[in-house]
């Protein structure tokens, strides 16, 4: 057997170890990490193709404790309707499974088998890491990309001021397909993250949680940030975070009496510098403004 074959003893706690190849300050990993903690050993994980899955499963390694399968990119709804299948056949009711995957394999590509796993009513949790694009393969842009974020295929320019499209609204369209528990988070708030993995885990039938977790790469900022920024999402009412059960909002996660301006969270992102860089960039500034204050008076409880 091949040195590198060879099984590395780990810390049993960690049910998503260290080694792994993401970059420093990687917001999805660091969420990944606390879903893996939060799911606990009881769980079989389906993992779309994108930056989570490449990062920590390098072959002839893996980073997950969990039983784990890469799926293809657009099938992880599938490949965990599969899985939910074969433990129901054993008898075994008491495993929770999880689909996997980035804001590309979740908002855009993988969404038919989503939606279908979701008409069937399975008891199928399904995790979205939204960094708001599809960074593992350049920083396109997709259905999850915010308004006048640039990226390779939305490059702010001359003529263009980046993403000339909104963000889907991916937690709706959730709520859509009567997913009994849809909640969202950001990588800011850790154990916000785990009470929901937890609280998911508690219902049967189709359920949803999308956590907002910054690209240091594709948003171009300092790695030191990713927490901050991941606040300041929620904090400047861009990224609501909530919970909703059998359709009905539970709870929204209270904002500051002081709100920031949206231009605290965009100006330490290269992504939205060329909002900065002109006066015509202030209007664009105030659209998404609008943007944040409209999902305020959107999401109340
Ligand atoms: C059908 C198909 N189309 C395209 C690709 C190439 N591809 C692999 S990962 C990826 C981007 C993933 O983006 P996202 O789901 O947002 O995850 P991220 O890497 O941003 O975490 C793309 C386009 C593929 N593997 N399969
Ligand atoms: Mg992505």
């Amino acid at each position: 057997m091949p040195p590198s074959h060879k099984k590395v003893p780990q810390n049993p706690a960690n049910l998503l170890s260290p080694g792994h190849s993401a970059c420093g300050g990687c917001g999805e990993l660091l969420a990944a990490r606390h879903v893996a903690e939060a799911l606990g050993k009881k769980a079989i994980i389906a993992n779309a193709t994108g930056c989570l899955e490449v990062t920590t499963s390098k072959y002839p390694m893996s980073a997950w404790n969990h039983p784990w399968i890469h799926s293809l990119f657009e099938n992880p709804g599938a490949v965990a309707s599969g899985i939910l299948a074969a433990l129901k056949q054993q008898g075994k009711e008491d495993i929770a499974v999880v689909a996997q995957a980035g804001d590309g394999g979740t908002f855009d590509i993988g969404l038919g088998l989503i939606s279908g796993a979701w008409e069937r009513e399975e008891n199928i949790l399904v995790i979205c890491y939204d960094n708001e694009a599809y960074m593992n393969t350049g920083y396109q842009g997709s259905g999850a990309t915010p308004h006048d974020a640039a990226t390779t295929t939305t490059p702010a320019g001359k003529y263009s001021w980046g993403n000339p499209l909104y963000k889907k609204n991916m937690p709706a369209i959730a709520l859509a397909h009567k997913c009994v528990y849809v909640a969202t988070s950001t990588v800011g708030y850790p154990l916000d993250i785990q009470a929901k993995v937890k609280k998911a885990l508690t219902f049967k039938g189709p359920k949803y949680i999308q956590i907002h977790c910054p690209c240091v790469p594709g948003w171009q900022y300092d790695s030191r940030l990713t927490v901050k920024l991941a606040k300041l999402s929620h904090r400047t009412g861009l990224y609501p975070v909530f919970e909703a059960e059998y359709g009905k909002r539970t709870t929204v996660m209270p904002l500051p009496k002081d709100r920031p301006p949206v231009e605290e969270y965009l100006k330490h992102q290269r992504r939205f510098k060329h909002l900065f860089a002109s006066d015509a960039g202030k209007k664009e500034i105030a659209v998404i403004q609008k943007i944040a204050d409209e999902n305020i008076n959107r999401i109340k409880n």
